[in-house]
């Protein structure tokens, strides 16, 4: 089997979504380690640009976020599934999870630690990132509110534990479990567990399910760097896996188009559409670096347009 590459950087809670999926699903993988700051140039030859992490690549193809992730090891190794109770609960679950507690556990997260972020940090999640300014100061007007959000999402898993069993959607582990795990694993690691269970009132059930999720561990993986990386892509020949049937918007095959997430880092990727149905996107991009590499991307949270329009509405 094609090597399962994982660029990421440890402290990442999307990506330790990833880390946790492979461990779950038992497949070996590669690590290559990015910096938490761009340039990361040898990353972007592989993405066309997408400026988050993580990034999944299997020889030629690349998936950029982690719903498109989970979506390529699903298909890769259906056994254990990562949606034992349906894909629509487990995904809209997660859309909803990670983009209601991004910024109130970033906001929980600088009043602990914020005086130790790096100046370059600060200034590169404000101006090509969040768009906002997460210094401890500018986020501590709104602490409680911050709080006040988490407490009640945090209500809201204890009540689905109280309901389900073991995990949100069932007696199996999910999708939903590893994303919702990923912003309280965040805060627990780097302000100390029981401050942040105190402070967002996280149950006993909710704590003990953490330490469920936590155990299923990052399963066997290897450094790599990111030359083998690109190296890799250049020996590969992207896959035919993916079988779409058709994109939603009459998108045609070949046709030039940008991708661009539409919350934060809303950097475009333009590339030739290869194939597309409603969940996800696939489009071709050429560079000496990486030869042919086929990007993929969810499209819930992404806007795919003609590249034609999209120069259109920048001007
Ligand atoms: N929707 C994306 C969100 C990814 C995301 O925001 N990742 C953070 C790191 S956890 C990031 O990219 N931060 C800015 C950066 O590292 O450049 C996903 O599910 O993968």
């Amino acid at each position: 089997m094609t090597e399962i590459i994982l660029h990421h950087y440890d402290l990442s809670p999307f990506s330790e979504k990833i880390r946790l999926a492979l461990g779950f699903k038992g497949l070996p993988w590669k690590s290559v380690k990015v910096d938490a700051v761009p340039p990361r140039p040898m990353l972007d030859a592989l993405t066309g640009g997408y400026r988050r992490v993580p990034v999944l690549q299997i020889g030629a193809d690349v998936y950029c976020d982690s719903e498109v992730i989970f979506r390529a090891l699903e298909r890769l190794q259906p056994a254990p599934t990562l949606y034992p109770s349906g894909e629509g609960v487990a995904k809209a679950l997660s859309h909803w999870w990670d983009r209601a507690t991004w910024k109130p556990a970033i906001g929980i997260l600088v009043d602990y630690i914020g005086e130790h972020l790096p100046e370059a940090f600060l200034k590169d999640r404000k101006e090509s990132y969040l768009g906002y300014d997460i210094s401890k100061d500018a986020m501590a007007p709104m602490l409680p509110a911050y709080v006040q959000q988490m407490t009640a999402f945090a209500e809201w898993l204890d009540s689905m534990l109280a309901e389900n069993g073991d995990y949100l959607t069932g007696g199996k582990l999910s999708a939903a479990d590893l994303t919702c795990h990923h912003s309280l694993w965040l805060l627990r690691a780097n302000c100390g567990a029981e401050a942040i269970d105190a402070q967002l009132r996280l149950s006993p059930a909710v704590t003990a399910w953490m330490g469920r999720i936590a155990a299923v561990g990052h399963g066997q993986f290897s450094d790599m760097t990111p030359e083998e990386a690109l190296a890799a892509a250049r020996a590969a020949e992207p896959a035919d896996s993916f079988a779409a049937d058709a994109d939603p918007t009459g998108l045609n095959p070949g046709a030039r188009v940008t991708v661009t997430p539409n919350d934060n880092a809303r950097v475009a990727v333009e590339g030739r559409l290869v194939a597309a149905d409603a969940q996800e996107i696939v489009i071709a991009r050429d560079s000496a670096e990486t030869g042919t590499v086929h990007v993929h991307f969810p499209r819930a949270g992404f806007e795919v347009l003609a590249a034609a329009a999209t120069a259109r509405s920048a001007a």
